[in-house]
């Protein structure tokens, strides 16, 4: 693991909210172990070992049902550390995958047999090289086609010029991070509030209120990233997902406590209405679609 990153908490306190039912972690990421899935040549950090077994725990401890499984730039395109967790859940994790624009439609169905239901497109520049657009493109042709849909991660600033491109992609599209902002702005500053727009003009673009612990400049109990999420739950009730970013690779100065981040919930979606929307119709509805809701 690189010397100045810090390993995931093994010892997470236990929550005193208690998810509903159903409840999902929209957003985590298995790495590893290194022996069994390798992490990719090209990658631009490495992380610490974070098996499914120790996934599965925290899901259990955390009170969660489900989890939806990230690959995770360390991994580059090889998903078959994603993909062996997904066997290994028992119909209880689907996955977000990362391919080139030449997978073949033998490799996406494999995927999506798995329990793949959609890719992700990086754009944060010190995670991954960039990728031309007509990349992009090519992809997001193909997995249209099985119904997936496009997770999409980038930084406050890139929104602007990334907007044209973003808006013409034929999918559901999910910003993660909330888009990133710098908090020490504020939920009015110009940035978030051309987030906010993008969500209004587009009933296709959803976003995940996760990574306090990135957002936070106060640090624990993160009282500075709460009201960027509750704008979003509040406005957007239906398009919004939640999740933990387990094992919270990059982290350098906060450890974040998955039972604090759980605690969080509350203050966030304040109603028992948008806990459900949040945690379990919506995640559900975009992840686990064929089920009856
Ligand atoms: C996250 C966080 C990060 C890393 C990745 O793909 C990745 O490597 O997503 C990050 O460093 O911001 O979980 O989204």
């Amino acid at each position: 693991m690189d010397a100045d990153y810090r390993p995931f908490d093994p010892n997470p306190s236990k929550p005193r909210f208690t998810p509903p039912p159903g409840a999902v972690d929209a957003h985590c990421h298995v790495f590893g172990p290194a022996d069994t899935f390798p992490y990719a040549p090209e990658r631009k950090y490495t992380p610490c070992d974070a098996p499914k077994e120790k996934l599965f725990e925290l899901r259990d401890f955390l009170g969660l049902s489900r989890n939806v499984i990230v690959q995770a730039s360390c991994h580059g395109r090889d998903n078959t550390a994603m993909v062996d967790a997904l066997q290994a859940a028992g119909g209880r994790a689907t996955g977000i995958a990362v391919v080139g624009p030449d997978v073949t439609a033998e490799e996406l169905a494999a995927l999506d047999a798995a329990g793949v239901r959609g890719v992700r497109f990086n754009f944060v520049k010190r995670l991954v090289d960039a990728t031309p657009r007509e990349n992009y493109l090519r992809i997001a042709d193909k997995i249209t086609r099985l119904g997936w849909h496009i997770v999409v991660y980038f930084e406050a600033p890139e929104l602007e010029s990334l907007t044209p491109f973003l808006t013409s992609l034929p999918a559901t599209l999910v910003v993660d991070h909330m888009g990133r902002p710098d908090v020490a702005k504020g939920v009015d500053h110009p940035d978030f509030q051309r987030f906010v727009r993008l969500l209004a003009d587009h009933d296709n673009i959803w976003t995940k209120v996760t990574c306090p612990e990135r957002l936070t400049v106060a640090g624990p109990p993160y009282d500075d990233v709460v009201p960027f999420a509750r704008t979003l739950v509040e406005r957007f009730p239906d398009r919004v997902l939640w999740g933990t970013d387990w094992p919270h690779p990059n982290m350098t100065w906060i450890v974040p406590d998955d039972g604090e981040l759980i605690d969080m919930i509350p203050r966030i979606a304040t109603t028992a209405a948008q806990q459900r929307a949040l945690l379990v119709d919506n995640p559900n509805r975009l992840y686990w679609p064929t089920e009856r809701q």
